[in-house]
């Protein structure tokens, strides 16, 4: 570990951090382009996080969230995610998190006031606006479950490509970004926007965490090639 950066985490009194899928890697959840064993290796993302691929092939792309939602329940936390609950717990106040994961697996380790830039794949909401028919709690079990009476189908609440972010939450990691004076950016390859733009108008110092090149390279004051389970815990000790 760079002293250097070392020393920019102990002097800054704002820290924003914006994690993507390698965050949750060592946990056992598969990163989007990890050619192996990627998720999207088999599947280009415009093919099925799209509102037109789940219109298209509603019980195709619900069992792909079944199938994700089941490998995420059955892994935990890594020490990279728990090393940023325990900062945020030891300085409340100093540290934003923003994250490009739909997993909840920072919420899991403690972190609070997530800023889940794309949703929770946990969570459920109506395709299309509910009327007084629509109750999910009475909705007719299927893939994907869907309203007896107008037939309006279940998707989960994750913002899918085209789709534009929650507003109160891109608004505030935008807010994090500018008033930061360090920014942390761990395991994100960099391409979804407008996430990775956050690394762009960051005010304070980009610090990468990633084994790997990713398209923020250029926009970092330091590039740390290592793994957000094996370097967070030391960037963040006291
Ligand atoms: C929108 C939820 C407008 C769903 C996701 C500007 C330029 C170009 C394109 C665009 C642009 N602005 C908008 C676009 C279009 C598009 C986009 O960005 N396209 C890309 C593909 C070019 N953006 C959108 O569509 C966004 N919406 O713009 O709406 C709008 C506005 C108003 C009104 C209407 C519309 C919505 C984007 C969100 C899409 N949803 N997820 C789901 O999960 O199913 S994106 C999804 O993919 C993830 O959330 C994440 O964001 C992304 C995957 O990226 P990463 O997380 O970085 O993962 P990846 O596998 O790529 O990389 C992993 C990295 O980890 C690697 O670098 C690897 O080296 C590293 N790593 C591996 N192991 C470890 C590690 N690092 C540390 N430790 C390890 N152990």
């Amino acid at each position: 570990m760079s002293d250097e950066v070392w020393g920019w985490v102990r002097a800054a009194k704002r820290i924003a951090v914006l994690t993507g899928a390698g965050m949750s890697a060592e946990s056992g959840v598969p990163t989007f382009r990890d050619a192996q064993t990627g998720l999207w290796a088999k599947f280009d993302p415009s093919q099925l996080a799209t509102e037109e691929a789940f219109r298209a092939k509603p019980s195709m792309v619900w069992d792909w969230y079944a199938f994700r939602r089941e490998m995420i329940a059955k892994v935990e936390p890594n020490a990279g995610h728990k090393a940023l609950a325990d900062f945020a717990l030891r300085y409340p106040g100093r540290l934003t998190l923003i994250t490009q994961n739909v997993d909840g697996l920072h919420q899991r380790a403690g972190s609070r006031h997530v800023l889940a830039l794309h949703g929770n794949i946990a969570d459920d909401k109506w395709l299309d606006p509910p009327k007084a028919c629509c109750n999910a709690a009475a909705a007719v079990a299927g893939s994907p479950p869907y309203c007896e009476r107008c037939g309006n189908l279940l998707r989960p609440d994750v913002v899918w490509f085209g789709e534009p972010l929650p507003l109160r939450a891109l608004a505030a990691a935008e807010e994090a970004a500018r008033a930061c004076d360090l920014m942390l950016v761990v395991g994100t390859s960099g391409v979804v926007y407008p996430a990775a733009g956050l690394a762009r108008t960051s005010a304070g110092k980009v610090v990468i965490v990633n084994p790997h090149p990713s398209d923020l390279d250029d926009a970092a004051d330091a590039v740390l090639r290592g793994t957000a389970a094996q370097l967070l815990p030391q960037l963040l000790e006291d």
